[in-house]
């Protein structure tokens, strides 16, 4: 059963397939992460937290990383709480200076005027279809202080503002009946998400970085932030979003990193 053809919601699949699934699971897990599993705690926060180990080193990142990389799509996919929210930290905690990531190095970050930037919008959509940067920051923003956790073994916390990505989505007229979105950046990184995923109150289009306008380096002029994904699941430096019932796959997701990326 692929995540890719599921249409039932995670409850009912869950209830029809997920013994089977989890059984599997369970054999592969060793204590505590595996006590978690009749919990439906399965976030790297979560099994974190009741574990009792923390994140506050790259060794215990990459040793959460390393437990929870057996998870395919679909079994992460079918524990996905739409109603759960990604921890959220005081002002205090946020790592200064926060790591910039890409699949390049720092000096070649794609410069993006902002006086031609346009957002566009295709697929299953019937709404808006091109967003300016003045257009997007005159939608209600809002902003949080989330930890940012990056498979290659590093986390941070960071302070990102921005629009919700459901309230945007809804504005543009998507279809959110449709399984994906996927997410087109000005330097051809891309990325696809889940519509369930999309919809979360915490996935934000954010425009700023800690009060100031997104700087180049962390996706100017906009990034898709979700505590509840992978680090690579962030794009940043977007320009086109896609609303499709067909597969997208990803840059690193079709390099064999794991599609769901949950955190
Ligand atoms: N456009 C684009 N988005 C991207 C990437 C990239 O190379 N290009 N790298 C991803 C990865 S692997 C990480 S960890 C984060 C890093 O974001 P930061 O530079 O703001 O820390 O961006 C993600 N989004
Ligand atoms: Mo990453």
């Amino acid at each position: 059963m692929s995540l890719r053809k599921k249409t039932n919601p995670p409850n009912t699949f869950l209830a029809s397939h997920g013994d089977s699934i989890l059984k599997d699971a369970r054999g592969e897990l060793k204590s505590p992460a595996r006590r978690l599993l009749g919990k439906r705690i399965l976030t790297l926060g979560g099994i974190a937290m009741l574990s009792g180990c923390d994140l506050t080193n790259d060794k215990s990142v990459n040793a959460m990383l390393r437990k929870m990389s057996f998870f395919n799509d679909d079994v992460q996919a079918l524990l996905f709480d739409p109603n759960k929210m990604a921890p959220t930290y005081p002002e205090s905690m946020i790592t200064r200076p926060f790591p910039f990531n890409a699949f390049y190095d720092i000096d070649d970050v794609p410069e993006v005027d902002p006086a031609t930037y346009r957002l566009q919008v295709s697929g299953l959509a019937n709404g808006k279809r091109t967003w300016t940067l003045d257009e997007l920051r005159a939608l209600p923003q809002e902003s949080q202080i989330t930890r940012h956790i990056c498979i290659e073994g590093w986390s941070a916390i960071g302070h990102w503002g921005g629009v919700r990505f459901a309230d945007f989505l809804r504005r543009s007229g998507a279809d959110t009946s449709a399984k994906y979105v996927s997410l087109h950046c000005a330097d051809n990184y891309w990325t696809s998400i889940d519509m369930p995923t999309a919809l979360h109150a915490q996935t934000l289009l954010t425009l700023t970085y800690d009060g100031d306008v997104l700087p180049p380096k962390y996706g100017f002029p906009m990034k898709l932030r979700m505590p509840t994904k992978l680090g690579y699941k962030n794009p940043k430096h977007i320009v086109a979003i896609s609303v499709t019932n067909e597969y997208p796959g990803g840059y690193w997701e079709n390099q064999g990193y794991n599609w769901f990326g949950g955190s």
